[in-house]
């Protein structure tokens, strides 16, 4: 049932800028399946036009093909490519075998009408152009219905040149809209992820990306976080302009240390405090070493953080090796309570604490 609901319901694609053209595709498919099937039993039963069943009965016969393939290969540019041939292959020779009457005409329209949504625009104008080629060829020298003269010809074939025009240049319009649209969000959700003064992930990034993906969250891991020591004092004593560049090169440091965007990350917690996850890594606690030493290493003056009288941060950790529940709560509480105690033994240095002893 879902199957089948997924089948008719069309989502537009905002990344790729299309539909689901496989989706269309397996559609366009199992649609030429029931009309052929339909129309091979109607010719050979009840007209009796033998060679125009034959050739729905192969058609179709092609789509259940292509439909098997995809089943088992998975492979949808083949599917796409190839459904776009039978259709290609249908509407001329449908067209080419059916009675002329003024309805046959209306079949013209049916391949311009898909060709763009399950190619992309110069793909779709190939097939277009070779269609057109065929179609005014054969109504040039057979006509169509009543219109079998010159002016028939230019008629059908000035309809059709319009049509195809009118549908390209929705499908561009189309695209070009979706390719800015996508754009923007692209734009946005980086935005909403990313700290602007330390170009580090934030907190939303931390609430979205990381609290929520079950894969990381159940691996073992140490988060931490960091804190600039008496930065209130630098701010007061250096200007908020410096204090900002400090933000900004440790915030780099730690991101150089530790962050490898597969199951590292480094964010802003907001003001001069910094948290990092660090999940399935045998090192982490030498990363973090690694991390304070190249601070004390910079020695950014600090007059005012003595002893040291140059930056340096506290880092209060939590490691957890296995297990069961996750609660980032309980989590930033002792993570808290380890750089508080950072802190209080005198700054400038990490404290680790198990989350399993809790
Ligand atoms: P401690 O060693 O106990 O952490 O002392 P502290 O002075 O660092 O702690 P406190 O939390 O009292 O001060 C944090 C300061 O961080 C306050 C504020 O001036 C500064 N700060 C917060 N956000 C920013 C920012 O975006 N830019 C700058 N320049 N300073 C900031
Ligand atoms: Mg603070
Ligand atoms: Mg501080």
């Amino acid at each position: 049932m879902d199957f089948f609901k997924k089948l008719f319901y069309f989502k537009f694609n905002t990344k790729e800028l299309s539909f689901d053209k496989t989706q269309l595709s397996i559609f366009a498919n199992f649609f030429t399946i029931f009309i052929l099937t339909v129309f091979a039993l109607l010719n050979f039963f009840i007209r009796q036009n033998y060679q125009l069943a034959l050739v729905e009965s192969f058609f179709c016969f092609l789509s259940i093909a292509i439909l098997v393939y995809y089943f088992f290969t998975k492979r949808s540019t083949t599917l796409i490519f190839t459904t776009t041939l039978i259709l290609f292959g249908i509407s001329i020779l449908y067209f080419i075998l059916i009675p002329k009457n003024l309805f046959a005409g209306s079949w013209l329209f049916f391949f311009p009408f898909v060709v763009f949504f399950l190619n992309n625009l110069e793909q779709g104008r190939m097939f277009i152009l070779l269609y057109l080629v065929v179609i005014s060829g054969y109504i040039y020298f057979y006509g169509i219905g009543t219109f079998t003269d010159a002016a028939g010809f230019l008629n059908i074939t000035f309809a059709l040149t319009l049509f195809i025009f009118f549908i390209y240049q929705f499908e561009q319009s189309r695209r070009k809209a979706y390719e800015k649209l996508s754009m923007v969000m692209q734009k946005l959700e980086q935005l909403s992820m990313i700290d602007e003064l330390t170009q580090l992930y934030n907190r939303h990034f931390l609430n979205k990306h990381i609290l929520q993906n079950k894969d990381l969250i159940s691996k073992p891991f140490l988060f931490c976080i960091t804190d600039i020591d008496n930065f209130k004092l630098y701010n007061d004593t250096y200007g908020h302009q410096k204090g900002d560049e400090v933000l900004r090169t440790i915030a780099d440091i730690k991101k150089l240390c530790i962050e490898n965007k597969s199951d590292s990350f480094v964010f802003r917690l907001g003001g001069e405090e910094f948290g990092a996850f660090i999940f399935n890594e045998q090192n982490a606690k030498e990363k973090l070493e690694t991390f304070i030493q190249k601070v004390r290493y910079l020695a950014i003056e600090h007059k005012e953080n003595p002893p040291y009288n140059i930056c340096t941060v506290s880092i209060g950790a939590v490691i957890c090796k296995e297990h069961s529940s996750f609660d980032f709560s309980k989590i930033y509480q002792l993570a808290d309570e380890a750089l508080y105690e950072a802190k209080k033994r005198g700054k400038n240095q990490i404290i680790y604490k198990d989350y399993t002893a809790i």
